[in-house]
């Protein structure tokens, strides 16, 4: 069983125990007898089922019930048991017909059991991991507060505790007075508690984590501002210069649908930039009329920090009327793309978006397929308002490839959920993954590609002599079809695709020596990803949080040039996390402890699914701070998102632009 189906099940059955002990408590308060005792045995049941689900998830990682095994199931284990003990002898009693099974300690303490049982599911939901001393004495402070309140209704402190018990009767006045004393200490305990730990949750988190390395060296500082690209191309290469403006088009669809988009130049995607290794590409972006501003960010792309484009970090947001200069070296081969970093669950979503293909030199490239006349389609998938936009066209994009023609199609995520790819009447290799090259790809068919969100597929193959067929999400009819003839068109039909199985990354190709011994990590950060109640941008909100925290104030990760770091990224939500980080790529060590056996596997946004956990790591070699976020742009916007620091490294644009893609200010 899956981790995530774990998840599910735990959920479910501490719901069902919420249930059962407050269903036990209700017929026992209503002394429903027979009732009360099968939802006794039943809560108790459930409870035990309870553990066993919580060990399960312990096996798969601890950050999956920290909060369970720390605090709500010994919460629940304590009240649960003085239930049983309490409740149960006066039920047994009741069911061989001596009295009617009712006791005030019995009705307060299932009750409890129930308050107990609630409050450690509301603790997963809405505080997650890692759990701190304020969660636990809040927790068991509303517990102990509500298990009082709950004495004072069933057994108020001025009426005759006759009924309460034979034992407490048979002591006349004393207990009432006990009673009273237990009432007054207990609620003034359970106040300072309270009070004590809501005042810890104010305590200013720390504002920075070293993973395990040394804190902040006396080293000189530089500006990200100052950590720009180079000004001229390698010697044989050339300048591609190109004006980007940003603004609002109605964009025509082949389909005749319009869209009204943000774009680039007018169009969608914005202007395919095209370089070879080596030449200097200098981008004007200027913006026309994106109200909120806008950037760009070269996805993908190691460029030099100051050229990132993550605004309120490395630059200032565009504004209307503004431009800025990106400048850097196309040293890096493959298929990137763009985008704006301002309020990009908006601005990428509404068509600011493009692609950037460097190509490599002759001779260069130890890849089969390098011929002059070979079929190279560049193919950002995109999703308008639910209609799918391959490159710049709607529904199904039809090419011609003569027959023994090398093709490379170049499939780019621009979309913030994840894609599956199937290539369908042609054996395929698959070159490279986020623009790096795979070692020794093997052919494959019949398998389903799974492309996270801002990822990228190099898909190569020989034309064959009959029509090739592409599909995205397995939509047969949309999706690109090549045809070896020119009389070919709409004849390339192709099978249910759905049930083919996914090709697993980790497993294809062959392995190469590791560039480093990943044991020696200088630095080993965890991030832990879930849903739970957070500030964002100085506001409470229902977030997606990284380590229980939301952006802005999720602590920077600081790291110093030349380490050897580490990430460990945890999803203990029910949503996939495609993570990004800035300015690095990375390479892929293990999912779920199985260690990544094929090529080696470099990525810079790698899909972190459901109660996955994977293992990553990189030479910390490009200076700067760099945001390392889920690039499913909604819930970076709604708090997961954080920075990378280096060690030295300022920014003059911090302050109150915050640095957030997803603020309008
Ligand atoms: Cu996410």
């Amino acid at each position: 069983m899956t981790t995530a189906l774990w998840i599910v099940v735990d959920h479910a059955v501490a719901l069902l125990s919420v249930a059962t002990w407050f269903a036990a408590g209700v017929t026992l308060a209503l002394r429903r007898t027979r009732l009360a005792l099968a939802l006794l045995v039943a809560a108790v049941l459930v409870t035990l089922v309870r553990v066993v689900t919580v060990a399960m998830l312990a096996g798969r990682g601890w950050w999956f019930v920290q909060e369970k095994v720390l605090l709500g199931l010994p919460m629940l284990g304590a009240a649960g048991a003085v239930a049983a003990l309490l409740a149960g002898p006066h039920l047994l009693s009741a069911r061989r017909g001596q009295g009617d099974g009712w006791s005030a300690g019995g009705v307060v303490s299932v009750l409890t059991a129930g308050y107990a049982a609630l409050a450690g599911l509301v603790v997963t939901f809405l505080v997650g991991h890692p759990l701190t001393v304020s969660t636990v004495l809040i927790t068991t402070s509303v517990v102990c507060t509500a298990a009082l309140l709950t004495a004072r209704v069933v057994a108020p402190p001025g009426e005759n505790t006759a009924d309460a018990g034979a034992a407490q009767a048979s002591e006349g006045r004393r207990p009432m007075s006990r009673r009273r004393f237990i009432g007054w200490t207990g609620g003034a305990v359970v106040v300072t508690a309270a009070g004590a730990g809501s005042g810890m949750s104010f305590l200013p988190a720390d504002s920075v984590t070293l993973g395990g390395g040394p804190g902040r060296s006396s080293r000189a500082t530089v500006s990200v501002a100052d950590l720009r690209g180079s000004g001229t191309p390698a010697p044989d290469g050339t300048v591609r210069r190109y004006v980007l403006t940003a603004k609002k088009a109605t964009v025509r669809l082949p389909s005749g649908r319009e869209i009204d988009a943000w774009t680039y130049n007018g169009q969608v995607p914005g202007p395919a930039i095209i370089a070879t290794q080596g030449d200097l590409i200098e981008v004007r972006l200027r913006n026309a009329d994106i109200d909120g501003g806008v950037t760009l960010h070269w996805h993908g792309y190691d460029v030099p920090c100051g050229e990132d484009g993550a605004p309120g970090v490395t630059q200032l947001t565009v504004r209307p009327g503004a431009d800025f200069l990106y400048r850097f070296r196309a040293d890096q081969v493959g298929t990137y793309w763009y985008h704006t970093h301002h309020a990009s669950h908006v601005g990428v979503r509404s068509g600011l978006y493009g692609t950037l293909v460097v190509k490599p030199r002759d001779g260069q490239r130890a890849d089969e397929y390098t011929a002059a006349d070979q079929v190279d389609l560049t193919l950002p998938v995109h999703t308008f308002d639910g209609t799918v936009v391959i490159a710049d066209r709607d529904g199904q994009t039809e090419h011609l490839a003569p027959p023994g023609t090398p093709v490379r199609l170049r499939l780019i995520n621009t979309d913030s959920k994840s894609h599956r790819i199937v290539l369908a009447g042609t054996r395929f290799q698959l070159a490279a993954v986020d623009g790096r090259d795979l070692n020794q790809p093997g052919e494959v068919s019949d398998v389903g590609l799974h492309l996270p969100a801002g990822g990228r597929h190099d898909l190569v193959f020989l034309m064959p002599d009959t029509s090739v067929a592409l599909a995205v999400d397995d939509d047969r009819d949309g999706g690109l079809r090549l045809h070896p003839h020119g009389d070919a068109h709409g004849e390339a039909r192709i099978e249910d695709t759905s049930g083919l199985p996914e090709l697993d990354l980790l497993r294809y190709g062959a392995p190469v020596a590791a560039p480093f011994d990943t044991r020696d990590a200088d630095r080993h950060f965890t991030m832990v990803l879930d849903r739970g109640m957070a500030m964002v941008d100085g506001r409470p909100a229902y977030a997606h949080t990284i380590n229980g925290r939301g952006h802005p104030s999720i602590p920077d990760q600081i790291v110093a040039n030349g380490d050897l770091v580490r990430f460990t990224v945890v999803n203990r939500s029910l949503e996939t996390h495609p993570w990004h980080l800035h300015g690095h790529s990375l390479l892929i060590l293990s999912r779920d402890g199985k260690p990544s056996i094929g090529s080696p596997l470099w990525m810079d946004t790698f899909d972190v699914r459901p109660g996955e956990k994977w293992e990553v790591a990189f030479r910390a070699t490009n200076p700067g701070i760099w945001m390392n976020h889920c690039h499913n742009l909604p819930h970076a916007h709604q708090g997961m998102m954080l920075r990378l620091r280096y060690d030295g490294v300022t920014t003059p644009f911090d302050g109150p632009r915050g640095g957030s893609p997803g603020h309008d200010h």
